[in-house]
């Protein structure tokens, strides 16, 4: 893949692109469509709106929206004027959003209107830098001083955008580990081109003919490639959906509109075909799915193809990575295991002392290497140093190469357990449950026996309508894995806690297990 020029701007690269599609669909909402040439005229008016409302470039203003054609015209209008997004979850509290008003000083905020509420109480709690408030979709009178985004960005004069650097701080993402507050994560403007060069079109082969749709909202790193970086590179059209992405919100859509691909989370896909309402293969049009967030489940997969018939893509990739960067590919798909490394990514894998790992069906930390590599972590150069180590990214998470080259997941570095002096992968333990046909999900700790030593417990939950006994699940467990590792204890639970982005939060079960 060229790589871009030094003078890059990721908005501007995409209107060129698609210069000779104006009449073609881009985006389709709740509300509506936009064709490329009405994207191109927002986003350059989006842009030139920013500017007169006096934002400078490298102005950080916060984008808290639910998934619309609003938020990607937002995204880019600000890219285009070399404005920062900070583009935020809509999930969070007032005070989160306090948090990272605070953190990034941001200048101004593009806000759906339902959210208005929040970053109002978010407003008055905490410190901040906001001049100039947008809201998007607005039904109720504005507050006072607020703009109509639709008012603002039809009235201003189509832009020409800024001569940005490629390397400039483009946007943020904020990044939540399981300890510590969220982690401003900065993204240049090819870092963009990158990840939808490598994966959008080199793994996910995405043409012009595709239409997309994604679970993973746009806020989320994975959202933000799946929906708006890939499809807009290759001048396909967008699905965007504002509502919770239930299996019935995602079954409407799929039928609707007939996405050719859809990109969601193990969690989801595992829902979906839990639910009655499961349509048929001839009542949709998928040729791929992906896969990110966790690592899917084997059975998942294998059920999800044989249902609808098409491949499962299941990746990893970070916010700090931008998006995927270990994956399966479309015609080599092995259920179960993470794939190989994406073509222009290098990954390794290191053992506790650092050193690179060259054996197979060894456990160490996943190392990337890549062009989409984020700066670093705002206000936080402890962190950074940590994480970001020269051409080097840590990813947090554990794996293991077999002989033929895939990757296993194989936990976090924080989840991992240690029985009896072996490591023990929790995921291993969770997604051999899951193949239990009464189990719905499942999670593992380490809980500490009488003598304080580690074994593993399960809390699982049973799918409504199904029945098993502890003392069945182990045997289950202990006829598909090495029997040391089948867990010591079961709790059956009613739903397992989990973050905004669907992972289980094993550290809320061990903090509640240690009570
Ligand atoms: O969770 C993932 O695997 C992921 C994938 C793409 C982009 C970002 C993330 C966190």
């Amino acid at each position: 893949t060229a790589p871009p020029p030094d003078r890059f701007n990721f908005a501007r690269h995409l209107i060129e692109v698609n210069a000779g599609r104006a009449a073609k669909t881009a985006l389709i909402d709740d509300a509506g469509q936009l064709s490329y040439g009405q994207l191109a005229d927002q986003v350059r008016r989006c842009s030139a709106a920013l500017t007169a409302l006096g934002l400078l470039r490298e102005d950080r203003v916060l984008l808290l929206m639910h998934d619309c054609s609003d938020w990607v015209v937002s995204f880019l209008g600000a890219l285009h004027a070399g404005v920062v997004p900070v583009c935020v979850n809509t999930l969070l509290t007032a005070k989160d959003y306090a948090y990272m008003l605070a953190d990034s000083r941001a200048q101004a905020a593009l806000v759906s209107t339902a959210l208005l509420p929040t970053l109002q109480t978010a407003m008055s709690d905490g410190k901040h830098e906001l001049k100039q408030l947008i809201v998007s979709r607005s039904q109720a009178p504005l507050p006072e001083g607020a703009h109509d985004w639709a008012a603002l960005v039809s009235a201003a004069t189509p832009g020409t955008g800024a001569d940005t650097h490629g390397d400039e701080p483009a946007f943020w993402l904020y990044s939540s580990g399981s300890t510590g507050a969220p982690k401003g994560t900065v993204h240049t403007q090819v870092n963009l081109y990158w990840t939808a060069e490598l994966y959008g079109k080199g793994v996910l082969r995405l043409q012009d003919s595709d239409v997309v749709f994604s679970a993973a909202k746009l806020f989320f790193a994975y959202g933000l490639g799946n929906a708006l970086s890939f499809p807009l590179s290759v001048g396909a059209s967008v699905v965007l959906m504002a509502e919770r992405p239930t299996p019935q919100a995602c079954f409407k859509r799929m039928t609707e509109h007939r996405p050719t691909v859809f990109c969601g989370a193990p969690t989801g896909y595992g829902g979906m075909l839990a639910a009655p309402d499961l349509p048929p293969r001839s009542a949709v049009s998928l040729r791929l799915c992906s896969s990110a967030g966790e690592a899917l489940p084997r059975d998942i997969g294998e059920r999800w193809t044989a249902h609808f018939g098409c491949e499962i893509i299941d990746g990893i990739g970070s916010t700090e990575m931008l998006h995927i960067f270990l994956s399966n590919r479309p015609g080599d798909v092995r259920y179960g295991t993470t794939g190989k490394a994406v073509p222009g990514y290098e990954v390794q894998l290191r053992d506790e002392d650092g050193s690179v790992i060259t054996s197979h069906n060894q456990i160490g930390d996943l190392y990337i290497q890549g062009p989409s590599a984020a700066l670093m972590y705002w206000n936080n150069r402890a962190k950074s140093r940590d994480t970001f180590q020269g051409p080097w990214t840590k990813s947090g998470d554990k794996y293991v190469r077999d002989p033929d080259g895939y990757y296993t997941y194989a936990g976090r570095n924080d989840d991992m357990l240690k029985v009896s002096g072996i490591y023990v992968s929790p995921f291993e333990v969770e997604a051999t449950l899951v193949q239990h046909n009464a189990v719905l999900e499942a999670a593992v700790i380490g809980k500490n026996d009488d003598e304080g030593l580690t074994k593993t417990k399960a809390f699982v939950v049973l799918k409504p309508g199904h029945h098993a006994t502890e003392a069945e699940l182990q045997a289950f467990v202990k006829e598909k894995l090495a029997p040391y590792k089948y867990p010591r204890f079961i709790e059956f639970v009613s739903e397992l806690p989990k973050t905004a982005t669907g992972k289980i939060q094993r550290f809320k079960l061990r903090e509640l297990e240690n009570q």
